[in-house]
């Protein structure tokens, strides 16, 4: 019997400055319960489900910037998300922004979760790759602070063996990375979550504006192909506080290949049926890792950060 996990992509329109979580929240249980009504075993929410994506502004009140934060996670807001998938039986993975105290000290981090059928909490993954950049820049459109506003995770990018798969996570800007997926497809991975705030203006090369949808999909299936894993990315779309951002949600089957897509840039869930035993044709042939891979000559990849040409000194 193939292991099938029915997963229903739950893309995001955009979310107001001034929406509540319980408002936000009941958008994510009505897909929750459309997922469940349509087969899902599992629903995806995008990065920073709960809010707006206020790394847009540069905030000067520390109050104001941690009202976007969530202190418990589940809370009274969110519980109900946890009490609808324990009652539907249905997983689910959502993103939210995190903040903690460790020892005294405020911790901040854009964290994202997946929570088995029973309603636990099964894997925890705080974003590695933070875009942007940390002080106000004029001129810009609209800002990119999460390197203002979050710190870089420290979980690493953990599986877990969770709703008869291989589970991972990573977030948004991640999914730019080989490495991230690497890691995971090291830890076999055969189904990787990935919520994204991306807008269709990049104001530091807009140049490459023309081309967000393409690398989106380039990025996401390469990811899922060069590590025989689902790949399932989720956005949060539309134009959100006079911000343009990408839709097409999709899931990516290990052959690299699109099977379902959104085409709206509003709430809208997409399904599909992911044979996790797919990837091991991919696992076992091309990417039999354990044959083909030579890490003694990718020592560069852990020692090296930035680029240097050859010659340079170190
Ligand atoms: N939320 C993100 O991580 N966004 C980044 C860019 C657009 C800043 C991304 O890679 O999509």
């Amino acid at each position: 019997m193939s292991r099938i996990l029915n997963v229903g992509a739950a893309q995001l329109g955009p979310i107001a400055r001034d929406e509540s979580r319980q408002v936000v929240v009941g958008r994510l249980l009505a897909m929750m319960r459309e997922g469940h009504a349509r087969g899902c075993d599992m629903i995806v929410y995008p990065e920073l489900a709960l809010t707006t994506f206020f790394p847009r502004w540069f905030i000067d009140d520390q109050d104001e910037i941690d009202a976007y934060f969530e202190r418990a996670f589940p809370s009274p807001a969110t519980q109900p998300l946890f009490d609808e998938a324990k009652r539907l039986g249905v997983g689910f993975h959502i993103g939210y922004a995190e903040l903690v105290v460790v020892d005294g000290v405020t911790r901040r981090f854009n964290t994202a979760v997946i929570v088995d059928r029973r309603g636990n909490i099964a894997l925890k993954y705080r974003k590695i790759h933070l875009p942007g950049h940390a002080e106000h820049e004029p001129y810009r459109a609209f800002q990119h602070l999460e390197k203002r506003y979050f710190e870089v995770g420290d979980l690493g990018f953990p599986v877990v063996s969770s709703m008869d798969g291989n589970l991972g996570i990573c977030i948004c800007n991640d999914r730019r990375w080989p490495e991230s997926y690497r890691v995971m497809g090291l830890q076999d991975v055969e189904a990787v979550f990935i919520g994204y705030n991306t807008p269709t203006h990049n104001p530091p090369a807009p140049e490459h504006d023309h081309l967000t949808s393409f690398h989106n999909h380039l990025s996401m299936q390469s990811g899922a192909y060069q590590n025989a894993t689902w790949v399932i990315g989720v956005a949060k779309a539309g134009r959100e506080e006079g911000v343009d951002q990408l839709g097409q949600s999709a899931i990516i089957a290990p052959s690299g290949e699109i099977v379902a897509m959104a085409s709206t840039l509003e709430d809208e869930l997409i399904v599909a049926k992911c044979n996790l035993d797919w990837c091991r044709s991919y696992k076992e042939t091309w990417f039999a890792f354990e044959k083909h891979r030579r890490p003694e000559h990718y020592g560069l990849i852990v020692e090296r950060t930035g680029a240097r040409p050859p010659g340079s000194a170190a």
